[in-house]
């Protein structure tokens, strides 16, 4: 179902899917007469889409891999490498924090997939000594607060226990 052998994938009668983004995206969009609307298909939200893959996960899911995964392995964290992607993290998150200062989410004034992308790895690095990057910016810390308080997303944490 996923030709480089990782998850996730997504099957819906002959439709396979993989690529998270693209899945949501479809769910967004088949589902957008149910829930909250996810997607809005404005130009705005396409390019902060783009700033989440580009630029918050790359950095975000190093810092995951080396302070929370790489542990979980039994293998050791790499203190230069937590150093070189807490700086490229924290350069994209002097731009959030000034987002975030002009529209109330990401990808424009309602909560969209901008948003709901990058709940993962902050949840991750929530547990780590990152998260004082995250602390120490007032606007990207009520944003925090907010979507991850969302109902749906306790759910998805309540899941993960079972
Ligand atoms: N760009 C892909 C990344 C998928 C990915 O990295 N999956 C990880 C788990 S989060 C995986 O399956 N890793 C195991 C492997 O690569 O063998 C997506 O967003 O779906």
């Amino acid at each position: 179902m996923q030709p480089f052998g990782q998850v996730p994938a997504y099957q819906e009668g002959d439709l396979t899917l993989f690529e998270s983004r693209a899945i949501t995206d479809h769910i967004a969009q088949k589902f957008a007469s149910k829930g909250t609307p996810l997607t809005t298909g404005e130009p705005e939200m396409k390019v902060w889409l783009q700033v989440e893959v580009n630029h918050f996960e790359p950095a975000s899911s190093q810092l995951g891999w080396e302070q929370v995964f790489k542990p979980m392995f039994g293998m050791t964290t790499d203190p230069a490498a937590v150093e070189a992607n807490e700086a490229k993290l924290s350069k994209v998150l002097d731009v959030y924090e000034t987002r975030l200062s002009k529209s109330k989410y990401l990808g424009g004034d309602q909560f969209t997939l901008v948003d709901l992308h990058h709940l993962p790895n902050i949840q991750v690095l929530n547990g780590t000594p990152t998260k004082k990057l995250f602390d120490s910016r007032p606007k990207l810390s009520a944003w925090i607060a907010d979507v991850t308080a969302r109902p749906a997303w306790s759910k998805v944490l309540a899941m993960q226990k079972q």
